[in-house]
């Protein structure tokens, strides 16, 4: 998978180098480039934004600036192709072609300048998906996060202030799958942040990143439900008892035990997946009754 993200504060994004994404980098399973917006700021002052239409407060990026970039980065054209990639060797230009090997040219015959790009089409199926994280968003969830896992080129455009003019996703998604995706009810300075969730979320769910395979098939949230408490040794640590049933060594009781504590905790803490997974038909009759159970005045 190829990961790109332009930003106006590309150092954002160091962490993008470390531990398991950077794990990911060395093996070769995922090259990043990030790119700072203000390469393609046209003016002595690099300016990126500008007052709001209507009037307000705050600034709104700018289309001339963001248009280019993105067109760049999608391609691996003008400043995007001397990006240096984190961690990596590997040259943008170098990379296998995504699904459309077609316009020839390293993809500049893809783009006519500032002159649209009805020509491309019918190229939405193909080619990257383009993330615009903003608050106004639907929300990111694991669904998205498997779904983003098997595409080959994710572009973040990262929006700061009060956001991009909205011409540059309307344009994008003439070309492009464009998802406006928030990550919670709450509002960050910019993007940046939330694309680091976002990444981390996608790449631990490519194959081979995490070392144990099994390990996310039963994540919080890939069956619906949230995950119930983990012990470790000692047996007994200031005063408290790992429960009796895991040393028991029967893996049916275990199962169950471990099913009706990822239940009730569900029930208590997220009660709005219970009844979303019950409407799906993802709770069995002993399920019910663990509920049931445990359901006080
Ligand atoms: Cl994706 N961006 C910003 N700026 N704020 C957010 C967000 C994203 N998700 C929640 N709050």
């Amino acid at each position: 998978m190829r990961l790109d993200v332009v930003t106006i504060f590309p150092e954002y994004l160091d962490p993008l180098r470390h531990a398991l994404l950077g794990k990911a980098i060395e093996s070769g399973r995922l090259q990043v480039g990030v790119h700072d917006l203000r390469q393609w700021a046209t003016d002595r002052h690099k300016s990126v934004d500008d007052t709001p239409y209507g009037g307000g407060p705050g600034m709104v990026m700018k289309p001339s600036v963001w248009g280019p970039a993105l067109d760049d980065v999608i391609a691996g054209t003008g400043p995007a192709a001397t990006a240096r990639d984190l961690e990596t060797s590997l040259a943008h230009k170098k990379l296998a072609p995504l699904d459309d090997p077609a316009p020839a040219g390293g993809g500049e015959a893809l783009f006519d300048g500032d002159a649209g790009h009805g020509a491309v089409g019918e190229a939405q199926s193909r080619g990257p998906v383009v993330v615009v994280p903003t608050p106004a968003g639907k929300p990111f969830t694991q669904e998205m996060a498997a779904r983003w896992s098997e595409e080959e080129h994710l572009v973040f455009a990262c929006g700061r202030y009060e956001g991009i003019d909205q011409r540059v996703v309307d344009d994008a998604a003439r070309n492009y799958r464009v998802e406006e995706v928030s990550i919670g009810d709450y509002v960050l300075i910019g993007g940046e942040v939330a694309v680091l969730v976002m990444a981390e979320a996608v790449v631990r769910l490519i194959p081979g990143v995490l070392g144990n395979q099994a390990s996310h098939e039963e994540d919080s949230f890939q069956d619906g439900l949230l995950e119930g408490p983990a012990y470790t040794k000692p047996r007994q640590w200031r005063g408290l008892d790992v429960p009796e049933v895991l040393f028991s060594g029967n893996h049916g009781l275990v199962d169950r035990w471990r099913r009706e504590q990822a239940l009730l905790r569900t029930q208590q803490r997220r009660p709005e997946l219970i009844e979303k997974l019950r409407a799906a038909g993802g709770l069995s009759a002993a399920d019910e009754q663990v509920l049931d159970a445990h359901r006080e005045a």
